[in-house]
């Protein structure tokens, strides 16, 4: 190409570029983002995902599991696909074969026969499950009680339904260290006060994320009354359900007395059969609730997609009848995680961390009080535990997740002391992430 027609071009798109540039700077103006999405821009994943990326990071940030899965859960997606209309369409609200399987599981786990067409929505992960809870049933000014910290999106989708959320801390109890999760509670006269007349819900998550708590009987008791005498839904997001460690056990609110009627139970294909990329999740409850979800289901996604429901089906059935046995993988999962546990609290006390060691779910935090980092040279006003994973990330090359982002603002300065480690990966992720965390000590700048 000759000089001056390379410098025609050149000029001609630098003028397209001006001219668009300028265009889309007034089409911004005239098109911003709906009050629905306002200041819902900032995201955890979105942010430390990238970060996290680069393979030299060892990755211990967001929950995704790198361990190795039972073969039968891949074998079950390669069948269904062999099957020429597994790859059409199927029934929106969820998969024949996968809403029956729910309904045996679920009416075993508690002890009452569950309608699989009426009483079961599938959607898109624990995240879509809990998108059309709050666009079926939040409305525009009703408050809706959060447990905080609370996994992140609680927040913003109460929001995008047009609902206030009310946020309830979990306080550690007085005078203890917080080593265990359950040291971690909720004050019944704090809580109380949170209900009134325009309470639509409360939102509870257990085994909980990030701290690893799963409610006790007597706790979830308590919140169930105050469902009960005000009224009000409850919606309880149970994707950690299966991992739960010794000494410890789950219980579904929806079982207690007079919860089951306003009760949705959130689900997830991802957490129970360490598949998080298949992104299947499921809201269990009454019919006249569910069928409200339903309604958003039918006008949004319409339909999750046929093979995995068909393999996440024929995953659960094969383990339904395994319900008892060492094999089966709702109990295995869990016993493989104590072990990986134990071990991750066993390696932060050694570089003089103080773990927070969880009773369920698969995260841990860490209190870095201890390794007194100075990070004053790093900008930007964010919170002491966002500067610490971004340093530790590009400095030490391990990944985390910042507990503030799990909180409100009023909460901030109780847990920028803390980060959130995944627990749910192969020995040698953890080999790895031990070896950085001794390096680091051995340099002199932790303990
Ligand atoms: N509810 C809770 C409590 C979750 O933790 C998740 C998944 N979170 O995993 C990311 C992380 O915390 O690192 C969900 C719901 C969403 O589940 P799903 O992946 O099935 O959409």
């Amino acid at each position: 190409m000759s000089v001056a027609r390379h410098l025609r071009l050149c000029s001609r798109f630098s003028f397209q570029r001006r001219f668009c540039t300028s265009q889309c700077a007034t089409m911004a103006s005239r098109h911003g983002n709906t009050k629905r999405i306002q200041g819902l821009d900032k995201n955890v994943w979105v942010a430390f995902t990238s970060l996290a990326a680069d393979p030299s990071v060892v990755n211990l940030g967001q929950g995704f599991p790198d361990i190795s899965l039972p073969a039968y859960i891949k074998d079950s997606l390669v069948q269904a696909v062999s099957v020429d209309k597994m790859n059409q369409y199927t029934r929106g609200f969820g998969h024949p074969t996968l809403v029956k399987a729910l309904s045996r599981v679920y009416g075993k786990v508690c002890g009452r026969p569950i309608d699989p067409l009426k009483e079961v929505l599938v959607t898109v992960g624990g995240y879509g499950s809990l998108f059309s809870t709050m666009q079926a049933l939040v409305e525009d000014g009703d408050e809706v009680i959060i447990v905080e910290p609370f996994f992140d999106c609680y927040v913003p989708m109460v929001r995008m339904a047009g609902g206030k959320p009310v946020l309830i801390p979990l306080r550690p109890k007085s005078g203890q260290k917080t080593a265990s999760s359950a040291d971690w509670f909720l004050d019944p006269e704090e809580l109380a006060r949170k209900f009134n007349s325009k309470t639509k819900a409360i939102l509870i998550n257990t085994p909980h994320n990030p701290i690893g708590k799963v409610f006790t009987m007597e706790e979830l008791q308590m919140i169930a009354d105050l469902c009960v005498k005000h009224d009000t839904l409850c919606f309880s997001d149970e994707v950690y359900e299966w991992m739960v460690y010794r000494g410890h056990q789950h219980h579904k609110i929806a079982t207690l007395p007079g919860m089951w009627e306003r009760t949705i139970t959130i689900g997830s294909a991802g957490k129970t059969f360490s598949i998080t990329g298949w992104k299947l999740g499921w809201s269990i409850g009454p019919e006249h609730l569910v069928r409200h979800l339903q309604t958003v289901m039918q006008n949004t996604l319409y339909t999750c997609p046929t093979p995995l429901q068909e393999a996440v089906a024929q995953s659960l059935l094969l383990n339904y009848e395994l319900m008892g046995q060492p094999e089966c993988y709702f109990t295995s999962l869990a016993e493989e995680l104590e072990g990986k546990r134990d071990r991750l609290a066993a390696i932060l006390r050694e570089v003089g961390l103080s773990p927070v060691v969880p009773e369920g779910g698969y995260f841990m935090l860490a209190d870095v009080t201890a390794l007194n980092q100075n990070l004053s040279h790093v900008g930007g006003d964010e919170a002491y535990d966002y500067k610490f994973v971004k340093w530790m990330i590009k400095e030490k090359k391990l990944a985390a997740i910042p507990v503030t982002a799990f909180v409100g603002e009023e909460s901030t300065k109780t847990f920028e002391k803390y980060i959130r480690l995944c627990f749910i990966k192969r020995d040698e992720t953890l080999d790895a992430a031990e070896l950085i965390l001794k390096k680091w000590k051995s340099s002199g700048s932790t303990g």
